[in-house]
């Protein structure tokens, strides 16, 4: 590679968000002087975003870390002492195995975040192999509910398929052309919008394609579950659902239909802030068209009732005939690779559900992850036993997690930290070790694996990393050999992409050369052998509700905050579509299009609280207070709020942990009202209250 020539690779978009985009990278002495989408991408279609265009630029950014770093001063001074990776994997095996000798494994915590790549898969088998049942990720907020309802509900997670024309599509709380999603990029979204497909948005901002939409129901924070149920009584009450789907493939209409009646639209309108006529007529476009696909987006699992708004929109997917058809939403089917299970040595660790955090909090049965709240109370209150350490990898939660000062008293407390990043960031600036890596670009690896997503895509390496900085594949696997059975890791931790590929038959060269690998489509592949439920049908009912102690039918219920004098506006965000939650502030061609962190309010709101355009604002909730930048948008109801999540200030490095407590929008959430099922906090729809922040 390089050597003063001039090269293209084509390797798919990675760590930037779900990833997806073919790029074509232009690569001229082992450095990246072009990035562009590749035409035959089969997501992306030559479409390429800006945080793709810009992705390049932390591979050689200043900031970046490059060697080990043992903590030399108190925790978190941000005092540090360059050490060799053999001191730095040593110093942790030291120590997770003198914790695993004095609580036992599970006292060792293994924390991930978005997953990224093929590395998210390995330290969950690491975990299995050491015996700690605890691997931490946020899919309290992040897909979790939606496909777990999904299996509860279906039997399967039913992603919107994309890949074949739907007559209507509805987007629920997902701002698909700022975020492409897990494993969809806008590109087909579009191509089927500007072909007449119709679109229903329901968001509190007007996104750009709720400009473009047919019906933009401008929902009020916390409305949502609220307006699913209210969708469902048009249509059970029109009579305009599927009757054949409904009598031959589901269980418990009768009681869905006895639930929802007394959500009718005009019953619900004042509370979601949709008017009734247009919840009637967009509820009524939905079932009308054939087939219809919803695309769900983080909005329905950033709040306490997640389980209860997924479990409705999978309600309204099955009596509208819209699941397991074209155009609707579908089981993606994996290509044949190495099953998950054997991957991750899930054999290792029989008990796992048993013995995990969350098991003492009766969460919903088949979530294999800690919830963050619960692995901080573990630290923090020792139940239903003490953690210890974490090796943190791809996360940031510091800046991430709800409740920003119970992550900050949970990591003081923590014995051992170790984090590994391409950057210095507030949570790595609490760790006792600092591993730098090996990142997008310079690492081989597979995309997509064991999301769901129905195809894995081939990420080759275009340049060489930094001398001391390691691929986290490669960590892991050194790691597992000092902590673990050595027999359980392979020489060489690449070894493990051809594992993964084996039962197709080819190597990871030709998986290179071929790009992709997609499973085979199975539609309505219910009518042989029924759904994967207990009933075998769609269960609009639970038929292991009352084992579990779930919810029969969806509910709307009082985890959610009620606005008061002291709060009257109800706060919400929306991700930036030119950062990656709290990465990539470090990234110039970035942060010139979003310098600071800015909170959107209306032109009236802010005339009644005396806030000028462009001035400091002070959010309050119950729980914390931040300062943002004002930004009139008069598009949003005068009582709502939207500020930016994510933010922390890399250049700022002379205040504590890079300024996180000035403008981070989880020091205003918390974790006192969580759904049980998922552990999921309100990270919208809380109450709050603004001020200028002048003088
Ligand atoms: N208030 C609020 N909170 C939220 C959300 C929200 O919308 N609002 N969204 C939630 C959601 S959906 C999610 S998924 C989580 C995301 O939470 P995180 O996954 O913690 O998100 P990031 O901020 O992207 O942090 C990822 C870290 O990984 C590092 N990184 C990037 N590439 C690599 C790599 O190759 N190797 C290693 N070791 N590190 C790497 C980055 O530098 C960054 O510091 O946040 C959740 N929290
Ligand atoms: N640019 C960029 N892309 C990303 C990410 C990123 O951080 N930045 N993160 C990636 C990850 S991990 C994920 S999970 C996805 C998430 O992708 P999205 O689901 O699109 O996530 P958000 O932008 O958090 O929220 C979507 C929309 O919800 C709206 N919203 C806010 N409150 C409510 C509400 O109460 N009800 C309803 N119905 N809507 C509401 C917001 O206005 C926003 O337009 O994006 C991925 N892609
Ligand atoms: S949309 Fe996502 S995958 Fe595509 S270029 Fe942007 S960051 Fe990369
Ligand atoms: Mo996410």
């Amino acid at each position: 590679m390089g050597g003063g020539e001039m090269s293209i690779f084509k390797t798919h978009c990675a760590r930037m968000d779900h990833g997806g985009c073919l790029l074509s990278v232009t690569v001229e002495d082992n450095k990246i002087v072009k990035i562009a989408g590749a035409k035959e991408g089969f997501l992306n279609k030559g479409y390429i975003c800006q945080k793709g265009l810009a992705s390049a630029e932390k591979l050689t950014h200043q900031d970046r870390l490059l060697y080990p770093l043992k903590r030399v001063g108190a925790r978190g001074e941000n005092r540090w002492r360059r050490i060799s990776w053999e001191e730095a994997l040593g110093e942790i095996a030291a120590n997770f195995l003198r914790i695993k000798a004095d609580y036992g494994a599970r006292a060792v915590a293994f924390c991930v975040g978005m997953p990224k790549g093929l590395e998210h898969f390995l330290l969950i088998r690491l975990a299995n192999i050491f015996g700690s049942p605890n691997v931490v990720a946020s899919q309290d907020v992040c897909h979790a509910p939606r496909e777990i309802t999904g299996l509860h509900t279906c039997g399967f997670y039913p992603v919107v398929d994309l890949h074949h024309r739907s007559e209507l599509l509805m987007l629920w709380g997902s701002n698909a052309t700022a975020t492409n999603e897990e494993g969809e990029i806008c590109s087909l979204l579009i191509e089927q919008v500007k072909s007449g497909t119709k679109l229903i948005v329901i968001d509190p901002r007007r996104t750009s394609l709720a400009k473009r939409a047919d019906h933009w129901l401008r929902v009020l924070p916390g409305g949502d579950c609220l307006l699913a149920l209210g969708m469902i009584n048009v249509i059970i009450s029109e009579g305009l659902y599927d009757k054949n789907f409904v009598e031959n493939w589901t269980i418990g209409f009768a009681e869905l239909a006895a639930a929802v009646r007394e959500y009718s639209p005009e019953n619900i309108a004042a509370k979601c802030g949709v008017d009734a006529p247009a919840i009637r007529l967009a509820a009524r476009a939905y079932a009308e068209a054939k087939p219809a696909g919803l695309h769900w987006g983080n909005a329905i699992e950033h709040l306490s009732d997640t389980f209860s708004i997924t479990r409705a929109l999978i309600c309204l997917m099955a009596i509208c005939g819209n699941l397991a058809v074209p155009g609707g939403n579908v089981e993606a089917n994996d290509p044949p690779i190495m099953g998950l299970g054997k991957f991750v040595r899930a054999d290792l660790i029989p008990d796992k559900r048993k013995e995990m955090i969350s098991n003492h909090y009766g969460v919903i049965p088949r979530l294999m992850t800690v919830a963050p709240a619960y692995f901080r109370r573990a630290i923090v209150e020792e139940v239903p036993y003490p953690v210890k350490a974490a090796y943190i990898m791809c996360a940031n939660p510091v800046v991430n997690y709800a409740d920003t000062a119970y992550s900050l008293q949970a990591f003081a407390k923590l014995d051992f930290i170790v984090c590994a990043d391409v950057f210095l960031t507030p949570t790595a600036a609490l760790a006792d070790i600092v591993l730098p890596v090996a990142t997008q670009y310079e690492i081989n690896d597979i995309g997509h694996y064991g999301l769901g997503h129905g195809y894995v895509l081939a990420r080759p390496k275009v340049v060489e990393p930094p001398a001391e900085c390691r691929p986290d594949g490669q960590i892991i696997n050194e790691l597992g050999k000092l902590i673990s059975d050595p027999q359980l890791w392979h020489e060489n931790h690449e070894d493990f992409l051809t594992d993964l590929l084996a039962p197709t038959g080819i190597s990871y060269e030709e998986f290179v050369k071929v790009g992709y690998l997609k499973g085979d489509d199975s539609f309505w592949g219910y009518r042989e052998n029924g759904f994967k439920t207990p009933s075998k049908k769609v269960e609009l009912a639970l038929s292991v509700a009352q084992k579990f102690g779930l919810d029969a039918l969806p509910v709307v219920n009082d985890r959610q905050e009620a606005t008061s004098a002291a709060f009257p506006l109800l706060l919400t965000t929306a991700k930036s579509e030119f950062y990656l939650h709290s990465s990539c502030r470090q990234l110039p061609s970035l942060r010139k299009h979003s310098p600071f962190p800015t909170v959107e309010i209306s032109r009236s709101c802010a005339t009644k609280y005396g806030i000028g355009e462009g001035e400091e604002v002070l959010i309050h909730t119950a729980h914390g207070s931040i300062t943002q930048t004002a930004r009139f948008n008069d598009d949003l109801y005068e009582g709502v709020v939207v500020a930016a999540s994510g933010w922390w200030f890399p250049e700022d490095k002379s205040t504590p942990l890079f300024a996180l407590l000035k403008a981070n929008y989880n020091a205003l959430t918390s974790v006192k009202n969580m759904g049980k099922e998922y552990a999921t906090p309100n990270l919208r729809a809380i109450p709050c209250r603004i001020e200028p922040a002048r003088g």
